[in-house]
């Protein structure tokens, strides 16, 4: 089989979607330019000591799609873009989709071995960093990226200086004469999310203008969001979480504010959302919690939240009863994923819906199907494992038919690896997970991209990743290894093995322990249910 860039919706379902209107033939840049018509002066952008007009930003864009295209950035050419929680990050997203130029949205944390792989698989022409990071060199890292990736003509960088060879540019002198001309259609790719991931490594997940915009629009909606929003995003800025649900697109596509913060502590936090009266925020359960036991100090107003969403991995009955009333606003639970579906409770839902469920999709035209392990439909309430397709879930990763293949069934659902049960009301709880994946506070960790990158270890004669349960984060990996006879090596030397390996920081092992043997399940695959319960109160590293 092919290996296809992007797999079509089947033409029938296409055309449906767009009869309905719900793809509506717009490209990202569109719903800017609308928000840029409509609320011109209206702050778009506040970092630090910096605010951006929708006007504002709209000319940054311009002069980055100007000086991308000068580059020789063209349509169809695929970027990665790592940037941190700063507004250039926008500006580079922004600029490029209007180009037709498609980013591949790394994250702050990936390092040389994701970076090289994201560059070489999707024939990247240019990796955009920030220089001027205080916390990690990214410069560095891309001259070891650039080693490897031939195809890379150019690293951006804002901060840096433009190298004698012209390979590294920097930023500020990709900013000429605004172009507003744009180069997109919405039915087209616009970028690549990455999946959390279960495989060796991470999948690129192709998104459509026209499929995309559909969740935001649909999102907003949902949230209430409007050219008042004032939206507070202190995780990274790239996670298809604070991006699209309703995220800052939906905040930029409605007109409001977003504020962006690069430390989601509970000072810094708390402090930006007294300062700018935000009003709407997303974290994940680990950040949640902190922000609970912050917030009964009292030092900060934070009277102007109405909205605090949490997602991305399971947040705890218990803790989210206790959320609303500590910050007096509405709790509102997000359990999406960057292939498509995302589940909201609503905000008039009653408490206990909001509190026990993971809420339920966007679109009546989602369609959820929980199956067993033959591929029927369960009973409702019955446990089973979540497939889904609909107008915003993608049919195929790029260019990955052995990945495709494996997630979704024949008849195109994305397998979602998420054990769930429906309440009679339609609403989603997470009840389990069929992936080989551990969740760390909303990290994803593949187990197999680590056990791969142990085994190469001379020492290392078999490795399991595991989850172990974890009050704070829900979970935390555990590295469960077989060393050769006679070896003699401390559970450090295989942690800084794998950052020497060019991992990221959350994918090394939170606990590493040695054993005789790995048990093995009766077809002899490792057991990894057997493991986890065995090291499930095991929490040494030493
Ligand atoms: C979000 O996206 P991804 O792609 O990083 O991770 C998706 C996976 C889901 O399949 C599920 O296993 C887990 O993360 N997850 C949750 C959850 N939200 C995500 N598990 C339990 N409860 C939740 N509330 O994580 C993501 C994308 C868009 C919006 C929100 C989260």
């Amino acid at each position: 089989m092919e290996e296809l860039e992007f797999t079509p919706w089947p033409e029938a379902l296409a055309k449906r979607y767009r009869e309905l209107g719900l793809w509506q033939g717009k490209t990202f840049y569109d719903y800017l330019c609308d928000s840029v018509r409509r609320f011109p002066h209206n702050t778009a952008i506040i970092c630090d000591d910096r605010e951006y007009t929708y006007l504002q930003m709209q000319q940054e864009i311009g002069r980055l799609a100007a000086g991308f295209t000068q580059l020789g950035l063209t349509e169809g050419d695929n970027v990665v873009l790592q940037m941190t929680n700063h507004e250039a990050f926008y500006f580079c997203y922004f600029a490029l989709i209007q180009k037709g130029i498609r980013p591949v949205m790394a994250l702050p944390a990936h390092r040389k071995n994701e970076i090289t792989y994201f560059c070489q698989h999707a024939n990247a022409k240019a990796y955009i960093i920030d220089g001027e990071d205080p916390m990690f060199d990214y410069t560095e890292l891309a001259q070891q990226v650039v080693q490897e990736c031939p195809q890379l003509k150019h690293v951006i960088v804002k901060g840096g200086h433009d190298s004698v060879d012209g390979r590294f540019v920097s930023l500020k002198s990709c900013r000429l004469l605004p172009d507003f001309e744009q180069n997109a259609s919405p039915d087209k790719v616009a970028f690549f999310q990455l999946s959390g991931g279960t495989t060796g490594v991470p999948k690129m997940i192709p998104r459509t203008h026209d499929d995309y915009a559909y969740s935001v629009i649909g999102s907003n909606e949902i949230c209430e969001v409007d050219e008042n929003t004032r939206f507070l995003c202190v995780l990274p800025v790239a996670h298809n979480y604070v991006l699209s649900s309703p995220g800052s697109l939906g905040i930029f596509w409605a007109g409001g504010t977003v504020i962006i913060g690069d430390d989601p502590s509970a000072d810094a936090a708390f402090e930006l959302i007294e300062e700018h009266e935000v009003d709407f925020v997303a974290l994940v359960p680990p950040v949640a919690l902190v922000w609970m036991e912050a917030v009964q100090d009292g030092d900060y107003d934070l009277s102007s939240l109405k909205v605090i969403q949490v997602g991305g991995a399971k947040f705890s009955e218990t803790a989210a009863k206790r959320l609303p009333a500590l910050f007096d606003c509405q709790l509102q639970q997000v359990f999406g994923m960057a292939e498509g579906l995302v589940n909201y409770t609503r905000l008039d839902d009653p408490l206990e819906m909001i509190t026990q469920t993971q809420g339920r999709p966007i679109s009546a035209y989602d369609e959820v199907k929980i199956v067993d392990e033959q591929g029927q439909e369960v009973a409702r309430g019955e446990e089973g494992f979540l497939t889904v397709q609909g107008p915003y879930t993608i049919r195929g990763y790029y260019k990955s038919v052995y990945n495709n293949e494996r997630s979704f069934t024949p008849e195109g659902f994305y397998r979602t690896g998420d054990i769930v049960r429906m309440t009679p009301e339609g609403n989603l709880i997470v009840t389990g997970r069929d992936k080989d994946q551990i969740n760390r506070g909303g990290e994803k960790i593949a187990a197999e991209e680590i056990e791969n990158q142990l085994l190469r270890h001379p020492m290392v004669h078999d490795a399991a990743l595991i989850a172990v349960p974890d009050e704070y984060l829900g979970e935390r990996s555990c590295a469960v290894i077989v060393v050769h006879p006679g070896s003699d090596i401390r559970p450090v030397e295989f942690k800084q093995f794998l950052r020497d390996c060019g991992l990221a920081d959350f994918k090394i092992p939170d606990f590493v322990h040695f054993v005789e043997q790995l048990p093995k399940t009766p077809v002899g695959k490792i057991d990894k249910k057997h493991l986890r319960q065995q090291f499930a109160q095991q929490t040494t590293t030493a």
